[in-house]
Formats: C-alpha cells, sequence, structure tokens
C-alpha cells in the first residue's frame, strides 16, 4: 500500500495548474493525423476582443524536425454560434526554423474559440484545432 503518495500528486496538481492557468496565451498539439506538432503564440500577453493581432505558429514533424514550405490556412469559430472571425487571418511569412507569421487574428466576442490551422505540403494535410480562450 502507499496511500501517502496520493495526497503530493494531488497537490501538485493544483500547484502547476495554479503556475499554468489554461488561458495562457499560447499552446501545443498534435496534428489529427499525427503528422504535425504545432504549437500557437500570441504576440499579446492576452487574447482579448476587437484587438487584431499576429501569432506565431510553430510546426515540427513528428519526429521533431522543423516542418517548412507548408501551406498554412486559419480559420475559426464559437463553438454552438452560428459565426466565425470577422477577419481572414492569413499566414503571410516563413520566419525559418518551422516558424510562421499568421496576421490578422481578432476575436468579436469573448468566450471559448476554436481555432482551426489546416497544414499541408505536398501530399501530407494535416489539421490541429485549439481551444483558445479570449476574455
Ligand atoms: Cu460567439
Amino acid at each position: 500500500m502507499n496511500n501517502l503518495k496520493f495526497p503530493h500528486v494531488i497537490l501538485g496538481m493544483i500547484l502547476a495548474l495554479t503556475i499554468f492557468p489554461s488561458s495562457a496565451a499560447a499552446d501545443d498539439r498534435i496534428s489529427g493525423k499525427g503528422i504535425y506538432r504545432v504549437r500557437w503564440q500570441s504576440l499579446v500577453p492576452e487574447v482579448t476582443t476587437d484587438l487584431i493581432h499576429d501569432w506565431r505558429l510553430h510546426v515540427e514533424t513528428a519526429d521533431r524536425r522543423p516542418a517548412e514550405n507548408l501551406t498554412i490556412t486559419v480559420s475559426a469559430h464559437m463553438p454552438g454560434h452560428a459565426h466565425g472571425l470577422p477577419t481572414q487571418p492569413r499566414a503571410t511569412a516563413y520566419l525559418g526554423d518551422g516558424d510562421y507569421r499568421i496576421d490578422g487574428m481578432k476575436f468579436q466576442m469573448s468566450g471559448i474559440w476554436w481555432v482551426r490551422f489546416d497544414l499541408w505540403w505536398k501530399n501530407r494535410r494535416d489539421w490541429v484545432i485549439f481551444e483558445v480562450p479570449v476574455k
């Protein structure tokens, strides 16, 4: 029996949630088919409504090499709401080392958004959806 360790695990989880709140303006995810590892990061510290801002998208292959020469499209909507973004954000530049500049992000309503990136290079097409809390 090893019941003594259990409270420490719970305390560790509470501490982790306090230090790394889910509202951080960045997140990592593996794409749907497992082809890419994708990280988005906002260039503003907190994603709020009615603010046009840029994101950085970092994309690696599953074996952790920078994914270059990708074609990337962006779309987003709020779950259960019949609207998308007021802007049409685009990947406008490849910055090297797997980093792409995403221009024109803007959210017109606070709450949870699902932001989808479609990524492809030749026939290696995949997608990733991030849950983004907008303040
Ligand atoms: Cu909405």
